[in-house]
């Protein structure tokens, strides 16, 4: 039962035991991305000043440099859980390779991996429309006293132990999952808190919003296509609403509440789309299906691809379960 007023830092401690390994260590790395989120929300909600501040590149007025807010994040997010001591390694869309994080006394003895993309959606930053963060929490799989390898983080989406989304939106909220449901806490910024504000959280089995950059229509297979003049179709509860915001986790957030399916499938420009799978398609396909939403790539369940490389994209079909099952339809009919 939903507890009034209940804290993030409150339900954390409460949920503790439920996780299946429940040493305290995943709560304190949960710990440290919701503070390093008020953070970086705090920079996020000041992007308009810009002109006042100073843009990126140039130097504001105590002399020191203005960073863009992407690579501010990200370092904001690297150097809390450094701080802390928590994971073993840590892999970021906005770094060519994963860092390596010695632990304790230089042991290497911290069991968890995150994957993350820090802010994303950043274009969107300029003209005032919501970002996000996305991370991913895996247990590594090479021994514990030696420094994290790359097949630590090369696991399929179904090893993720845990994961989750920021919005810094009209509110900021942190979702996220340990695989026991999912749950939203929304930030009160005057005192810093995050409140439970949406507990177990679940998709609508079916929706009526199609998320997709319609744009490039010519260069989309011909299943997307064949959907989106189904998603347009006068019949039944049909025409849906198209709504997109270009701002993966804002649109994914909206249909998860409202009822819908997000696609970023591949094209004839871009063979595997443009969504990275590690840090952007499993932890979101993760919280999806554990909030009873469905997670594609046309033909085979995101969290089961082997994933091959850090960087590696995948298509992308997110949401309802029933518009998800409708889309692979349309997809394995025309291949
Ligand atoms: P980014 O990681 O470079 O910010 O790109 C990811 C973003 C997603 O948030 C969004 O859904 C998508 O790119 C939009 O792409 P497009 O402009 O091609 O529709
Ligand atoms: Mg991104």
């Amino acid at each position: 039962m939903k507890k009034k007023n209940q804290t993030l830092g409150e339900f954390i401690i409460e949920n503790q035991e439920s996780f299946q390994y429940s040493s305290g260590e995943l709560s304190r790395l949960i710990n440290s991305i919701r503070l390093a989120a008020k953070v970086v929300n705090h920079e996020v909600n000041k992007a308009g000043l810009v002109d006042i501040t100073g843009s990126a590149g140039e130097e504001n007025i105590q002399g020191e440099q203005q960073q863009k807010l992407d690579v501010y994040a990200n370092e904001t997010f690297i150097q809390t859980l450094i701080n802390r001591e928590i994971v073993c390694g840590i892999a970021s869309e906005e770094n060519d390779n994963y860092i390596t994080i010695q632990g304790q006394n230089e042991k290497h003895n911290n069991k968890y991996v995150v994957l993350m993309d820090p802010l994303d959606g950043s274009s969107n930053i300029d003209v005032n429309v919501s970002v996000g963060t996305i991370f991913s929490i895996y247990r590594r799989v090479t021994p514990e006293g030696a420094p994290v390898e790359m097949e630590d983080f090369l696991q399929p989406g179904n090893q993720q132990v845990a994961a989750g989304y920021i919005i810094y939106g009209t509110s900021t909220m942190l979702v996220y999952t340990t695989g026991c449901g999912v749950n939203g806490f929304t930030l009160n910024p005057a005192i810093g808190t995050y409140y439970l504000s949406h507990p177990n959280m679940q998709f609508p089995e079916n929706g009526n919003i199609y998320s997709i950059n319609e744009g490039n229509y010519v260069h989309f297979p011909q299943g997307v296509k064949d959907y989106i003049k189904y998603c347009q179709a006068e019949e039944g509860e049909r025409p849906y609403t198209s709504r997109y915001i270009g701002s993966l986790v804002s649109d994914f957030h909206r249909n998860m509440i409202k009822g819908g399916i997000y696609m970023y499938p591949k094209s004839s420009k871009a063979n595997n789309g443009k969504l990275r799978l590690l840090y952007e398609c499993n932890p979101m396909a993760f919280i999806a299906e554990q909030a009873g939403g469905k997670a594609s790539d046309g033909f085979q369940r995101i969290l089961d691809i082997q994933p091959s490389e850090l960087h590696e994209r995948a298509p992308f079909f997110c949401g309802s379960k029933n518009m998800v099952e409708k889309a692979e339809e349309f997809m394995q009919a025309t291949e």
